[in-house]
This record gives C-alpha cells, structure tokens and sequence, in this order.
C-alpha cells in the first residue's frame, strides 16, 4: 500500500484529488476525513496541512506528497522530486512599496524584508552579494511595509492582486514555482512499484492535457504538407474519403501550437476540421 499525503483544504487541495480521480483512482472523502483508501488501486491517502507534508514525507509516515515547490524547498527535506504537475503554478518574489523607486538588486543592501519563506530569500540575497535583514512572519506578509515593519516583503504571489491592493510592486524572482509530486528516498520495492504504476497514469493524464484529436479532410496532393504539420504519436491515420482525391486524416496536436497549426491547415486546403479532448493518451 503507498502512502500519499495531499493537502487538507487549500489551493492544492481540489487539484490534488481531480488529478488522483482523472488517473482513475476512487477515494471517498465526502465528510473530509483525515484518511481515507481508495476503491480500486492500492493507495491510502493523507490530508494534512501543506506545511508539515515534506516533513512526513522525509519521515516515511507518508510515501509520496503533492506539495508546491516553494514548501519544498523551504523545508529543505532530503525527499525525491519526482514530477512536476503542471497546478498551483505562483512565484516567490520580492515587493516594494509602489511609490519608492528601485533601480535594482543593491537597492535592498542594508534592507529589512519581512517574509515567511527565510531560507529560500537567505539563499538569494547571499548568491546575489546582498546583505539585507531578515524578518521572519508567518501570515499577513503584504501588510509588513505599510505598518512600518519592513522595507520590502518576500511572498508568494501569482496574478499580482494582492500586492496591488496593498500598495506593493514586484522587482525580484526568487523562485518559480509549481505543485510537485515528491517522494520518499528509501521506498519499498512494493511501494516503488505502485509508485511506477501511479506515474504512468499521471502521465497518460497530463499528456492528454496537453494535446487535442483532430481530424479533417484534405485533398490528396496537400497530404505530406498536412503531415508535416501533424506528425501525431507515431504517424497520423490517413483514410480514403469516398469522393475521388480526397482523405481523411487523424492525429495529435500540442494544445499551445494548435491554432497555429489550424491557420497552415487551412493554407493546405483542410476542411472539415474537428477537434475533440483527449482522455488519456499512452504513449
Ligand atoms: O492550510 P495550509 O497550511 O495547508 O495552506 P496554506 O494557507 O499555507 O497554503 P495555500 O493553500 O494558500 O497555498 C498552497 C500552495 O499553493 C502554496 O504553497 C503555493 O505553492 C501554491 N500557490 C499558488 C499559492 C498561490 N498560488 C497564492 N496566490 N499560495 C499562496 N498564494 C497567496 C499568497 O500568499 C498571497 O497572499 O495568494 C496571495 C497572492 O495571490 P495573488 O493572486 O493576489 O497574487
Ligand atoms: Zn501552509
């Protein structure tokens, strides 16, 4: 049985459990237990706070966790990374005070930068020879500037909002960051089994996300220019239409080049152009 721990409640929570669901793995947690076993695959599940799950994780009490890189790191636990999941996707940045100017990185020498996030600010002010104070809060972050605690904070941040509102602007990228799927070191040869069957479903999942089904129609002297575009997993299907000269072809695409893709397939005369969601995609 491999034991995962996931977030409680939180910005990683729904995500967390669609992903398990999308890689077809049942759990009940209608009343919110703390643990529950999934139906039909073996994999008991943890739901903690996202803090404390890296700890659990290096301890062995939980096998595997989903957890955002910047916990991660911050805790500096000697645990694997082994996925990158593509959700909670934010950064950790520095933020001054909106009316004060900033002209770079020297600006904050002699500084004192309020943050939750200590080791991983240290880490950056030493590589970039800054030597700032560091003033270690644990909630409320943005506010730090306004009441006169600090010069600049160090937080999480992701479409900008919050550090607008509280008269803050971003100057420096500390890190980026993505929830990750980490592991424990010393896995059972069981539990690193389960653990290969898991990311061969993760990655059917997130493969599919990433690509759409097309289909369409073309006229035969266009195929290899239509294939080109759309070399699919292996080769792209090609099949006869009953109108002489024509076929049909299926196949793959990268969901970010698709609408180009669509603009050159019209060029080489494509019709009848559909394109559906993929569910999961083995390669
Ligand atoms: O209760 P528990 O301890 O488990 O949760 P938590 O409150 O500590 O964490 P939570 O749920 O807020 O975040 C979990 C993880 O989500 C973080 O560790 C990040 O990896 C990731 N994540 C993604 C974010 C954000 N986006 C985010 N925007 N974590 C926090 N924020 C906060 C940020 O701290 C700031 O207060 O949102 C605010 C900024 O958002 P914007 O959109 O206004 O820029
Ligand atoms: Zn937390």
């Amino acid at each position: 049985m491999l034991k995962i721990a996931i977030q409680k409640s939180g910005r990683l929570y729904e995500d967390s459990v669609k992903l398990l669901r999308e890689c077809g793995i049942e759990l009940n947690n209608g009343n919110k237990q703390l643990k529950t076993t999934a139906f039909n695959f073996p994999l008991e599940v943890y739901f903690l706070r996202d803090d404390d799950i890296p700890q659990y994780v290096y301890d062995g009490v939980a096998d595997i966790g989903i957890v955002g890189e910047n916990v991660l790191l911050e805790k500096g636990k000697d645990i694997e990374r082994v996925y990158r999941l593509g959700f909670g996707k934010c950064r950790l940045s520095i933020a001054v005070p909106k009316s004060g100017q900033y002209d770079g990185l020297s600006d904050l020498q002699g500084r004192k930068i309020a943050t939750s996030y200590a080791v991983l600010l240290r880490d950056f002010l030493t590589k970039n020879n800054i030597s700032a104070e560091i003033h270690e809060i644990s909630g409320s972050v943005e506010i730090a500037p306004g009441i006169g605690l600090a010069d600049a904070i160090c937080d999480i941040v992701s479409s900008g909002s919050t550090l607008f509102t509280n008269g803050l602007k971003e100057v420096e990228i500390v890190l980026e960051s993505e929830a990750i799927l980490a592991a424990n070191k010393k896995l059972s040869e069981e539990n690193k089994s389960i653990l290969k069957k898991l990311l061969l479903r993760i990655n059917a999942v997130k493969t599919a996300r990433n690509n759409k089904y097309i289909m369409l129609n073309a006229p035969n002297h266009q195929l290899q220019n239509i294939f080109k575009l759309l070399p699919g997993m292996k080769s792209p299907t090609v099949v006869n239409l009953a109108e002489e000269g024509w076929s049909s072809v299926q196949s793959v695409v990268n969901k970010n080049e698709f609408w180009d893709v669509i603009e050159k397939l019209k060029k080489f005369e494509a019709e009848g152009i559909i394109v559906v969601p993929i569910e999961k995609m083995v390669m």
